[in-house]
C-alpha cells in the first residue's frame, strides 16, 4: 500500500473537515488552537509532507529554508497568500495552494454589511439602544447617509471585487474600479462598470472605497496618506482585504480629524493588534477579520485544501496552485 502523506495542520479546523483530513491523510492536528510558534513552524515543515497553514502562520524564508526534502506542498487555508513567501517556496520545488472562489460571497457579503453599517450607523444606533438611549423619535435622530446613487469605488476587481459590484448594483449604486487591467467587456457590460486607469482620480470622485485586491508588494500601503487625503470628506472607505493595503495610522488621524466620513474595516495592518486611535472613533466599525467566518465557508475551503492534497497525492497538478509573481 501506498504510504499515506503526512499532512500537518497548524489551526483547529471545522470538524468534518479534520475527520475527512484524518481519513485520506496521516494527519496531525494542532490540538490546543493557539498560533503556531516560529520554533514549531520550523520544527513542523522539518518532518511533514504537506504542510496546511492559515493566515495566522508567517510562512517566511526561514521556515522555507528549514524545510526537510519531504515537504512537497504547502496547502493554504485561505485565499490571502502574503504570509507566505512563495517564491523562496517555488525555488525550493514547493508548490502552493489556496482557497480562492469559496469565500468570495461571504466576503462580498461582509463587505455590503461594513458598508451599510458605516452608511447607517448601524453599531452607533444598536450599541446605543441596548444602553437604553432610545429616548424617542425625532426628526433628526441619528441620520446616515444614502447608499441607493452612491458611486462605489473598487479597488481590485477579481472574484470578490466583482461579488461587491454585484452586490452594489442591486442596491441602486454606480460602480468604478481600479484595477490592473480592465475586466473582460462582457464583465464590465454586466456590471455597467467604468475603469479608472489613475487610482488618485477615482479617489478623489467616489462616496464609497471598497478594498478588495491583494496584498502584494505592489499594493502594500496602496492607500498612502497622501492618496486617503486625495478621498472626499463625505466620503466611507472599507477593507475586507488586508490591512497592510491602508497606512492605518494616517486612516485614523483623518477619521479622527473628519476628512474622511467613516470606515469599516475587518483586516488591520498588525492584525491583531489596532491602532489604538481606531477603537475609540464613532465613524469607525471595526471587525475580527470575519470575511470568510461562515460554518458553510470554512467547510468549503477546509474542503479546497483537501482537494488540492489530494490532487497532488494523486500525481496531478492541485487546481488552486499560486505560482510566484502570480498575484
Ligand atoms: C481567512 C482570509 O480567514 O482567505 C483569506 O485570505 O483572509 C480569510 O478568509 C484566513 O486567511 C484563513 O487563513
Amino acid at each position: 500500500p501506498v504510504r499515506k502523506p503526512k499532512v500537518i495542520v497548524t489551526r483547529k479546523l471545522p470538524d468534518a473537515v479534520e475527520t475527512r483530513m484524518r481519513e485520506l491523510f496521516d494527519t496531525e492536528l494542532n490540538l490546543d488552537d493557539a498560533p503556531m510558534t516560529k520554533a514549531a513552524l520550523i520544527d513542523a515543515v522539518g518532518r511533514c509532507d504537506v504542510l496546511a497553514p492559515t493566515i495566522t502562520d508567517e510562512i517566511d524564508a526561514e521556515v522555507i529554508a528549514a524545510a526537510g526534502e519531504r515537504l512537497k506542498l504547502i496547502a493554504n487555508f485561505g485565499a490571502g497568500v502574503d504570509h507566505i513567501d512563495v517564491a523562496a517556496a517555488a525555488a525550493k520545488g514547493i508548490g502552493v495552494t489556496n482557497t480562492p472562489g469559496v469565500l468570495t460571497e461571504d466576503t462580498a457579503d461582509l463587505t455590503m454589511a461594513l458598508m451599510m453599517a458605516v452608511s447607517r450607523r448601524i453599531v452607533e444606533g444598536a450599541n446605543l439602544t441596548q444602553a437604553g438611549g432610545f429616548s424617542g423619535w425625532t426628526p433628526t435622530w441619528m441620520m446616515g447617509r444614502r447608499l441607493t446613487g452612491k458611486r462605489l469605488g473598487i479597488i481590485g476587481m477579481g472574484r470578490i471585487g466583482q461579488a461587491v459590484a454585484r452586490r452594489a448594483k442591486a442596491f441602486g449604486m454606480s460602480i468604478h474600479y481600479h484595477n490592473r487591467k480592465p475586466v473582460s467587456p462582457r464583465i464590465a457590460e454586466e456590471l455597467e462598470a467604468t475603469y479608472w486607469e489613475s487610482l488618485d482620480q477615482m479617489l478623489a470622485r467616489m462616496d464609497i472605497i471598497s478594498v478588495n485586491c491583494p496584498h502584494t508588494p505592489a499594493t502594500y500601503h496602496l492607500l498612502s496618506a497622501r492618496r486617503l487625503k486625495l478621498m472626499q470628506p463625505h466620503a466611507i472607505l472599507v477593507n475586507t482585504a488586508r490591512g497592510e493595503i491602508i497606512d492605518e495610522a494616517a486612516l485614523a488621524e483623518l477619521l479622527a480629524a473628519n476628512a474622511i466620513a467613516g470606515a469599516g474595516l475587518d483586516v488591520f495592518e498588525f492584525e491583531p493588534a489596532i491602532n489604538p486611535k481606531l477603537l475609540k472613533l464613532p465613524n469607525a466599525v471595526l471587525l475580527p477579520h470575519l470575511g470568510s467566518a461562515t460554518v458553510e465557508g470554512r467547510i468549503d475551503m477546509g474542503e479546497k485544501v483537501i482537494i488540492n492534497i489530494k490532487t497532488w497525492m494523486d500525481g496531478h497538478r492541485p487546481p488552486d496552485r499560486v505560482l510566484p509573481g502570480m498575484l
